[in-house]
């Protein structure tokens, strides 16, 4: 059946095809029950008498109702709250000297994809702006079969050792007795971890930086953390760490935002991956690899099999080859990003695993979460999960199976069925594991290559501008603020020391805490009561780099100032040809303003003519606005005047460091707000060009005037 999304008409990709068979569309089309009846009332249940009871003969009110009470399935134990598009990948330039993998080679390629986004902790029904890492995951559906890049939106993790990742997520979750706090990390239990579990350290300052509370999933950079392998057709391997890099740049709000956010739309970024999508601005971001040789993986002061470690890009630099673009929205949210299925294991040809023990363990997880979660290990027939070439093996049977496997064999070898099918092989595009070297003896341990638990945090936050460190200064103030057990926040107090002394001294300020000269509590106690304490003591501190630049936001930005959203406030009277120039001059470049007026419906222009009004400002809030336009016309300015909304928008604004432009008596709205402190900032606009103001907006936010604006109460 045809689709009418607008969407459908932009891609006509392989997946997209193999997506058309399973489509469906009452549109023009009579209601049938799953059995292919046509129904002639959905209203009204079968009784016996107008007023009598209902008849259990009654098959088009069981199966209603039936397949209603089973609608829900398992939400994801992490990554419950995410949203989904589908796009390509093309490849700028062949890497046939790393890897055979055609995604890698062809450059005549466009390879479909699905990307979903998420966050960790919260339910599903969670709100986006949460202090929380987000997932990344993206689908290749490659001509040699499906690649998932399962990966996040900091380079790195928390833990080294898969065995540990339930006491994470214990530890993270609300807590269990009272099942609070829903999506936030600020509580006891979590602290009570991190703090005992010092390889978290490194992930946990990345969480209390500005990239745990990102403008859009659009302005995010990808990890696939892991250092895999690329295989080449000589069977040579090269280590190789996953980037994406948006061309959005990568941009936060402030944690105040955030908090507003909730309450304004919970849905703030999925609705605005869905909305840019819809208006055409593509979110796009370009793939690199950060290579290593072979020879080389015992050349650096870390391990590379530790994924709580980076490898900086001064010392390995990306290497940008291929960019993709999510271009459609998905059809349905349940079929399509609720039941797509992501596996650190599916992997193609030309890549390969190495020994990351966190990576080891996610390639058990990943199935056995969808065997509960999807129900069957047919979870690979759901359309959105299928590859796009041909599956054929001997696997059979269980539920919900849709293909109708032909033939009498159905093992291997066999003779009857004429050896079908056939195996592939090397040369054919059989997969065949990188031949690495075994020669060890069986224990569980930690490598002392991982022990080094403070070197990269602290070269994170030397790396760091003057306002993203006062940034984590104030998350880490909030988030062990909220804890209740006065050892936790010691010892907290204690390890934030442990990475620099500066910042904990600010810390514990905001704490009214001193930094503990020793951690009082025997941690043996916590860890287990024959516990070697030393084992389990990090190694010491290195300074390898003195700082890394692209680890701070300040050097990620671009100059587009496309999708963003830009809030023109006016009341009936307002200036509209200076306010028609500006919307235009900015929707040619990309952005997307928006009338926001002191009622709804439309508005009147100094030309008396109507205008759409896109919200009431009662009915929005300006921290869903990137940037601020206040055009001249004496009645509108009054109008905005006298309603302490259009004031309340201002002064938001600037305390969230955003870029306000006004034109004329505009200017009376600075006069009468905390915009008169603000009249010489380098973004605040008073009667200049689009482009200008254009510029501004492109900036993301002026953090200069932080300090000052700060002091706003707003
Ligand atoms: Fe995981 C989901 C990312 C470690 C177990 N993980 C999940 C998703 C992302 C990640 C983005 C959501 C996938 C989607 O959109 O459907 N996980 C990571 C990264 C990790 C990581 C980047 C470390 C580098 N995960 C990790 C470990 C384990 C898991 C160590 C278990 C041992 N992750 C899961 C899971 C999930 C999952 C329970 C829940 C839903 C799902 O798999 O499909 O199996």
């Amino acid at each position: 059946m045809k689709n009418s999304n607008k969407n459908q008409k932009q891609s006509n990709s392989s997946k997209d095809k193999n997506l058309e068979q399973f489509r469906e569309e009452g549109k023009d089309k009579k209601m049938t029950t799953n059995q292919g009846v046509k129904v002639n009332d959905t209203n009204n249940s079968l009784k016996a008498g107008e007023r009598g009871g209902t008849l259990l003969e009654d098959f088009i009110l069981r199966e209603k109702i039936t397949h209603f009470d089973h609608e829900r399935i398992p939400e994801r134990i992490v990554h419950a709250r995410g949203s989904g598009a589908h796009g390509y990948f093309e490849l700028y330039e062949s890497q046939e000297k790393y890897t055979k993998a055609g995604i890698f080679t062809d450059t005549k390629r466009k390879t479909p994809v699905f990307v979903r986004f998420s966050t960790v902790a919260g339910n599903k029904g969670s709100a986006d702006l949460a202090r929380d890492v987000r997932g990344f995951s993206t689908k290749f559906y490659t001509e040699e079969g499906v690649f998932d890049l399962v990966g996040n939106n900091m380079p790195i993790f928390f833990i080294q050792d898969a065995m540990k990742f339930p006491d994470l997520i214990h530890a993270v979750k609300p807590e269990p007795d009272r099942d609070i706090p829903q999506a936030a990390s600020a509580h006891d239990t979590f602290y009570d971890f991190v703090s005992l579990t010092t390889e978290t350290l490194h992930n946990h300052i990345w969480v209390m930086s500005d990239r745990a509370i990102p403008r859009s999933y659009r302005m995010m950079e990808g990890f696939g953390i892991h250092t895999f392998r690329l295989i080449n057709k000589e069977g040579k391997s090269h280590f190789v760490k996953f980037h994406w890099k948006p061309l959005l740049g990568v941009h936060s709000v402030t944690w105040d935002e955030a908090v507003k956010i909730h309450g304004a739309d919970t849905d703030f970024h999925r609705r605005d991956l869905w909305d840019a999508i819809e208006a055409g601005h593509y979110p796009e971001w370009e793939l690199g690899f950060q290579i290593v040789p072979e020879e080389d993986e015992h050349k650096f002061d870390f391990d590379l099999l530790d994924p709580t470690k980076l490898i900086p890009e001064e010392m390995v630099p990306v290497q940008r080859i291929g960019k993709m673009t999510l271009n459609r929205n998905p059809d349905n949210f349940f079929a399509e990003t609720e039941q797509v299925a992501f596996h650190p294991g599916h992997l193609v040809p030309g890549l390969d695993f190495t020994n990351d023990p966190l990576l080891q363990g996610r390639l058990f997880s990943y199935t056995d979460t969808q065997l509960s979660r999807l129900g069957s290990p047919n979870f690979h027939e759901i359309p959105i999960n299928r590859p796009v070439n041909e599956v054929h093996n001997n696997q059979r049977d269980a539920h919900m199976r849709m293909t109708v496997n032909k033939g009498k064999t159905a093992y291997f070898p066999n003779s009857i069925g004429g050896g079908c099918p056939h195996l592939a092989k090397m040369a054919e595009g059989g997969f065949t594991s990188y031949e690495e070297r075994i020669d060890a003896k069986k224990v569980r341990e930690r490598s002392e290559s991982f022990s080094d638990h403070f070197s990269q945090p602290a070269l994170f936050y030397r790396s760091l501008k003057e306002w993203e460190k006062n940034h984590i200064v104030d998350a880490y103030t909030f988030e062990i603020g909220k804890c209740t057990y006065d050892h936790v926040k010691k010892r907290m107090l204690y390890v934030i020391a442990e990475i620099d002394k500066d910042l904990a001294k600010k810390v514990g300020k905001g704490l009214g805490m001193e930094i503990p000269k020793e951690i009082e509590e025997p941690v043996n106690q916590a860890i287990g009561a024959d516990a070697d304490v030393k084992k389990h003591q990090p190694g010491k501190k290195k300074n390898y780099l003195e700082k890394s630049d692209s680890l701070s936001q300040t050097h990620l930005k671009s100059d587009s100032i496309v999708s963003r959203k830009i809030a023109i406030l006016v009341g009936d009277g307002f200036d509209g040809e200076a306010t028609m120039n500006m919307k235009k001059g900015l929707e040619e470049k990309g952005a997307m303003p928006k009338i926001i007026a002191t009622h709804g419906g439309t508005v009147k222009c100094d030309k008396n003519k109507d205008h759409k009004v896109d919200a009431a400002i009662l009915t929005t809030e300006s921290v869903l606005f990137d940037a601020f336009y206040v055009p001249g016309g004496e009645k509108s300015v009054k109008a905005l005047l006298d309603e302490p909304k259009a004031k309340k928008f201002i002064n938001e604004a600037l305390k969230h460091c955003k870029a306000i432009a006004v034109e004329k008596e505009g200017e009376q709205l600075l006069d009468e707000t905390y915009g008169k402190d603000f009249k010489n900032d380098a973004c605040v606009f008073i009667n200049k060009k689009v482009a200008d103001f254009a510029h501004g907006i492109a900036q993301h936010r002026n953090w200069e005037r932080e300090e000052k604006a700060k002091k706003i109460p707003a």
